[in-house]
């Protein structure tokens, strides 16, 4: 089966003092996530920052953003409704009102690193009503096994569209699941057998994941929000090489990697 590959190019933590070839500004965004495109990812996982780079859920910059994406490449556009650990919820869930293409959706409040990342069981599921109702497809970002389950009754409860659902499994965030193949196993197999899933493995892990995750049949995401590393001690100059290497590994798989188009009808994306 093809393989839909992510690029996530930002993220909402690290800082240019972390990799110098992060992007953070809208035309810096826009010309990682053509490069990506061309290297074979058909879906773009966008963060946004202000001019100072810190996470924002300004409507204009995230309009602008989506504007220079689609001026450069047809690319599926995937808002980050997490934004950032500073941005309060009803900011953060104002962004779908743009009407992307998908939104992550992240089910439950948890520690994030150092920090709390806040997801109230009222805000959620106000906010997957409402993805529902303007025909955003959700990305349901799972960091521990309860996540799961509340994304299961949101299903049961009418909350999220019909399936197939589309997960990320995150693995590596300090206050999630820790990053390891057991952990990505038991998730894997607990998912619907029909679920569309891609593994987000956050660290020096990533590799190893990443290329686990492909084995089992699930899609891949890469790019400097989830490692800024190409190995250990070596930065990776942009999103591209962890685009190419996730790449190369779904063509060391036999997996043949998926276009837009297909992609869409992979993640069954709602019609435009
Ligand atoms: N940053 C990752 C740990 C989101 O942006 O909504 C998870 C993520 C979720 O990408
Ligand atoms: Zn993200």
């Amino acid at each position: 089966m093809s393989v839909v590959i992510t690029v996530a190019p930002t993220g909402p933590i690290a800082s240019k003092a972390d990799n110098p070839h992060l992007p953070t500004q809208p035309e810096e965004i826009a010309d990682a996530v053509a490069r990506a495109y061309e290297l074979g990812a058909s879906v773009a996982h966008i963060h946004l920052r202000d001019t100072e780079h810190r996470p924002t859920a300004d409507p204009d910059v995230a309009r602008r953003t989506m504007d220079l994406i689609a001026e450069r490449c047809p690319i599926l556009i995937q808002l980050s409704t997490g934004v950032g650990l500073s941005v309060p919820f009803e900011e953060r869930a104002a962004l779908v009102e743009l009407r992307p293409r998908m939104a992550t959706l992240n089910p439950c409040s948890m520690s994030f690193g150092a920090g709390e990342f806040r997801n109230p069981p009222a805000d959620v599921r106000r906010l997957a009503g409402r993805m529902a109702e303007l025909g955003v497809k959700p990305e349901l970002e799972v960091y521990d096994t309860g996540h799961l389950d509340a994304c299961l009754r949101l299903r049961d409860e009418g909350l999220l569209p019909d399936e197939p659902l589309q997960f990320s499994i995150v693995l590596g965030v300090a206050g999630g699941m820790a990053a390891t193949p057991e952990n990505l196993l038991t998730m894997a197999q607990r998912l619907p057998a029909d679920a569309v899933w891609q593994v987000i493995a956050i660290g020096r892990r990533n590799l190893e994941l990443t290329a686990i995750g492909l084995a089992l049949g699930g899609n891949a995401r890469a790019g400097l929000e989830d490692t800024l590393y190409l190995r250990k001690g070596e930065l990776s100059p942009g999103s591209g090489p962890l685009v190419e290497r996730a790449v190369a590994l779904a063509r060391a798989l036999d997996r043949p990697i998926a276009g837009v188009e297909e992609a869409a009808g992979r993640l069954r994306l709602p019609a435009r």
